[in-house]
C-alpha cells in the first residue's frame, strides 16, 4: 500500500513539475541544468516563467533562448506586438511577411490592378504616412503600425467590378492569401448594388477584400475608408460609420460620409476612436500552416549557409 502511495506521489509530483507549478513554489530542481537544450538553465527558466521541458515554451516557432537574447521578444507569449504574426513568423527569413518586426505592429496588403491602373507610389505612402504616425503603442516603445502596401499582378480589365466579381478574382490572383494579407484591387468602375460610390469591401472564406476604383489616381481616400473596414471598422460598431447621422466635426474619421476635413484621417477620440477599435480589433488574418512555413524558412536558412 505504502508503496503505491508512493509511486502516485511521484507521478503527482512529476506532473506538477512539468505544469510549471515548482516555479510558482520557487522550488527549482536542478537549477544549473537545461533539460530542455534550449541554452537557458532551469533556473533561468523559473526567473522567465518559461517551460524547463520545452525549447519553445509559447510554440511560436521561435525558441526561449532567441526570443530572450536576441530579439528582446516575450518568450511566454506566441504574438508580442499583438499584429496576429507569431513572433516566429516574423522573424524567419523565409517570412510571407517580409520586413515585419516581432515588436512593432505590421499589417500587409496585397494589391493587385487593373492593366493602365497600376497605383501611384506617392498615393500609397500617404496612407502609409499616416499608419505610421498613429497612436498605437508597440511593445518596442514606438508607436504607430508599419502598413505594407505589396503592389502585386495587373489583371485585365473589366469596366464593371461587382463582389462577386472580386471574390473572383481573389480566388484567381490572391498570391497571399494564407500568409496573413489583406487584399485589394484596383479597378476601373465597382457596381454594387446600385450604389454611387468608388469602392467597397466584402468578405468570404474567410478574408476581407475591397474593391477600389483607380479615380484617376486620386483613389487614396477610398482605399483608406475600405482598409479601415477590412482591419474591423464596420458600421454595427458605431452609427457614424457609413453614414450620414454624425457630423464630420463630432466624428472626425474618414469612414463617416459627413466628414469633409483634411483628407485621410482615422478618428483619435470619442464618440468613437477609430485607432482603438483596430488595434483592438483582430488586425490582421492570421498565417495558416504555421509549421510548414518555419520548416521552409529554417531550410532556407540552412541552404544560404550551406552557399555561404
Ligand atoms: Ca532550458
Ligand atoms: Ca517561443
Ligand atoms: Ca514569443
Ligand atoms: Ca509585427
Amino acid at each position: 500500500m505504502a508503496k503505491r502511495v508512493g509511486v502516485v506521489l511521484v507521478v503527482l509530483l512529476l506532473f506538477a513539475w512539468t505544469q510549471g507549478l515548482f516555479q510558482v513554489t520557487q522550488l527549482p530542481l536542478f537549477p544549473d541544468r537545461d533539460f530542455d537544450g534550449d541554452g537557458l538553465d532551469n533556473e533561468r527558466e523559473r526567473e522567465l516563467g518559461t517551460n524547463p521541458f520545452d525549447a519553445d515554451t509559447d510554440g511560436d516557432g521561435l525558441g526561449d533562448w532567441l526570443e530572450v537574447t536576441r530579439y528582446g521578444t516575450d518568450p511566454t507569449v506566441a504574438d508580442t506586438d499583438g499584429d496576429s504574426y507569431p513572433d516566429g513568423v516574423e522573424v524567419a527569413a523565409a517570412t510571407p511577411v517580409a520586413g515585419a518586426d516581432p515588436l512593432r505592429k505590421d499589417v500587409y496588403v496585397e494589391i493587385d490592378y487593373m492593366a493602365g491602373h497600376r497605383p501611384l507610389r506617392d498615393q500609397l505612402d500617404r496612407i502609409a504616412e499616416r499608419f505610421a504616425t498613429a497612436p498605437v503603442e508597440n511593445p518596442d516603445g514606438s508607436s504607430g503600425i508599419d502598413l505594407h502596401l505589396v503592389v502585386d499582378d495587373a489583371i485585365p480589365v473589366s469596366d464593371r467590378t461587382t463582389p462577386e466579381d472580386l471574390s473572383q478574382l481573389r480566388d484567381i490572383y490572391f498570391n497571399n492569401s494564407s500568409a496573413g494579407y489583406h487584399y485589394a484591387v484596383i479597378v476601373d468602375d465597382v457596381s454594387d448594388a446600385g450604389f454611387t460610390r468608388t469602392g467597397f469591401q466584402s468578405s468570404g472564406r474567410g478574408y476581407r477584400q475591397m474593391a477600389v476604383e483607380y479615380q484617376h489616381g486620386e483613389f487614396a481616400a477610398t482605399f483608406m475608408h475600405e482598409l479601415g473596414h477590412s482591419l474591423g471598422i464596420d458600421s454595427s460598431d458605431y452609427e457614424g460609420v457609413d453614414s450620414h447621422s454624425v457630423s464630420g466635426t463630432r466624428y472626425r474619421s474618414i469612414m463617416n460620409y459627413n466628414y469633409a476635413g483634411d483628407g485621410l484621417r482615422f478618428s483619435r477620440q470619442a464618440p468613437f476612436d477609430d485607432w482603438a477599435h483596430i488595434n483592438d480589433s483582430r488586425l490582421n488574418p492570421p498565417p495558416r500552416d504555421l509549421r510548414r512555413r518555419i520548416a521552409a524558412s529554417e531550410a532556407a536558412e540552412r541552404s544560404e549557409a550551406g552557399d555561404g
